[in-house]
């Protein structure tokens, strides 16, 4: 028997809610199985020191303590509720904010909260073996506080499911404890969250790339007129901003520490600068090239009727929508897409409302070119003359427009024989896999050490000092 209000911190009253206490009692066991089964590896016995979220006050929600991962507590918190919150886009716009699922809408909600409950428990066994291979104690105690807080936004979608999806809900729940990543018979929903994450330069490309689809996404859920969906949202975008700064970096550290080496060396070709224990920029460049394409597709088709239907209807709105200044109803806007024809790519525009993925991968790209300018600063400030760059939007694509073309990082048109021979100058190749994974033999666990092919962070957690055990592995 779960006691509510110790074990589960929430602020959504559960100990006065019989049913949906009913719904978790029987759904948390079968959670706790699949974290045993593919939670990170090994780590059920090791305390770490991490933040759990007790309540949404800013006092709150970053407690620090030493914990055992299964047993983390984690909680239910929505963002407190705006009574005067209103549907703010599409054709319902000016009413009051919906506080249960209108009924014509269950089954297309019911499907958006299930594909972004997917990724979460996705992502936690794309990462499980990770901690095998860590750099130092601080990126391991980092990568499972990223795992448990994807656990604990699987709560809160499984929550959503349970509270207001009835019967179906619950079965959704379920299943989203049954999918695997990668799996051939069950995979996860989206295709990212089937690729795996083999080693640590993976891992955060994937936090800086793919985690940001995950705060784009949680942004226009959170304009959903839906209400509890859009307060659920908004508390988990505090705890996203965690996951992009460990990607982020993470890949800084890396490219700091290649360039000093390359720099006290006097080297640049890759194979030398492979040979001191770092990992060169072209290989850095691939990751990148790779990350940034398969979470482009994340978005979905350039021009998708889901996407205008879910507008319409107020269910997802567009990146920052209460700030935009428009009609909010697109009825008459336009927006440009591009598409293959012949060996050209040609823009075109097409009605607005069709072109929300395209748009929101837009405002994503944006920021991501942001990102990678700051890596480009970590090269520039040691004088190497590198240039990192983020490929054309249709390389590699699998979704979308581009889907079924062979696109260059330089967004020519290739032949399917040219995209062949020359596809591992742009994605990392099976020798490149190889090398990064000769980095990742064992641990580096000493309180205060790292790796060699990564720098040390600017400063610890919490204050604490670089040296701190952040994990004891009794
Ligand atoms: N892979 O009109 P279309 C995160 C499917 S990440 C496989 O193009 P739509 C996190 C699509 O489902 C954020 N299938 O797309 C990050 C549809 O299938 P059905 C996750 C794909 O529906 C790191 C068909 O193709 N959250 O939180 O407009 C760690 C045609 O659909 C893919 C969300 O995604 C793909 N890449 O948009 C942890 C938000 N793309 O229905 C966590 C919720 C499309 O014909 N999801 N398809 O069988 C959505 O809003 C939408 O489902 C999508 C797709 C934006 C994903």
């Amino acid at each position: 028997m779960i006691d509510y209000t110790e074990k589960i911190p929430n602020n959504v009253d559960l100990g006065r809610d019989r049913g949906l206490q009913r719904a978790l009692e029987h759904w948390q066991p079968a959670y706790m199985g699949w974290w045993y089964d593919m939670g990170p590896n090994e780590s059920h016995n090791y305390e770490v020191y991490l933040r759990t979220a007790i309540s949404v006050e800013p006092d709150g929600w970053a407690q620090f303590g030493y914990v055992k991962m299964p047993e983390y507590r984690w909680g239910i918190f929505l963002q407190p509720r705006d009574e005067k919150r209103e549907v703010n886009f599409g054709i319902h716009k000016g009413q009051p904010a919906w506080q249960e699922v209108p009924g014509e809408y269950r089954s297309t909600l019911r499907r958006v909260i299930v594909t972004q409950g997917d990724t979460e428990p996705a992502s936690v066994e794309q990462q499980r073996l990770l901690g095998s291979s860590c750099p130092s104690m601080y990126d391991l105690r980092n990568i499972f506080q990223v795992n448990v807080e994807e656990g604990r936004h699987l709560w809160a979608m499984v929550y959503l499911l349970h509270r207001y999806f009835g019967r179906d809900g619950r079965e959704e729940a379920e299943a989203l404890l049954a999918r695997r990543s990668g799996d051939a018979d069950n995979p996860r929903i989206l295709g990212a969250f089937n690729e795996p994450t083999p080693d640590w330069l993976a891992f955060y490309m994937f936090t800086f790339f793919t985690d940001r689809d995950g705060k784009f996404q949680l942004c226009a859920l959170a304009e959903s007129g839906f209400d509890p969906l859009s307060r659920t949202c908004r508390f988990m975008l505090t705890e996203e901003a965690h996951h992009m700064f460990v990607g982020e970096t993470g890949v800084t550290r890396i490219i700091k520490r290649t360039c000093e080496v390359m720099k006290e060396n006097k080297l640049e070709d890759p194979a030398q600068v492979r040979a001191l224990g770092v990992i060169d920029l072209q290989t850095i460049q691939r990751y990148l090239n790779f990350h940034y394409s398969v979470t482009l597709d994340l978005y979905g088709s350039d021009v998708s009727s889901n996407a205008a239907n879910y507008f319409t209807n107020g269910l997802k709105g567009r990146f920052r929508e209460t700030k935009l200044d428009d009609d909010h109803v697109l009825s008459e806007a336009e927006y440009p897409v591009y598409e293959v024809i012949g060996d050209k790519i040609v823009k075109k525009n097409v009605p607005a409302l069709t072109a929300l993925n395209e748009r929101l991968r837009d405002d994503y790209i944006e920021e991501i070119a942001d990102g990678v300018g700051r890596w480009q600063r970590v090269i520039d400030e040691t004088g190497i003359p590198f240039r990192l760059t983020l490929p054309h939007k249709g390389f590699h694509r699998a979704i979308g427009n581009f889907a079924g073309h062979h696109i260059s990082v330089n967004g020519d048109v290739l032949t399917a024989e040219a995209w062949d021979k020359r596809k591992h100058e742009w994605l990392p190749s099976p020798a490149d896999e190889k090398f990064v994974q000769s980095l990742m033999t064992g641990r580096v666990v000493e309180p205060g050490k790292f790796a060699n092919w990564i720098a040390p962070p600017l400063r610890g957690i919490n204050s604490k000092p670089l040296d701190f055990e952040y994990v004891r592995f009794n």
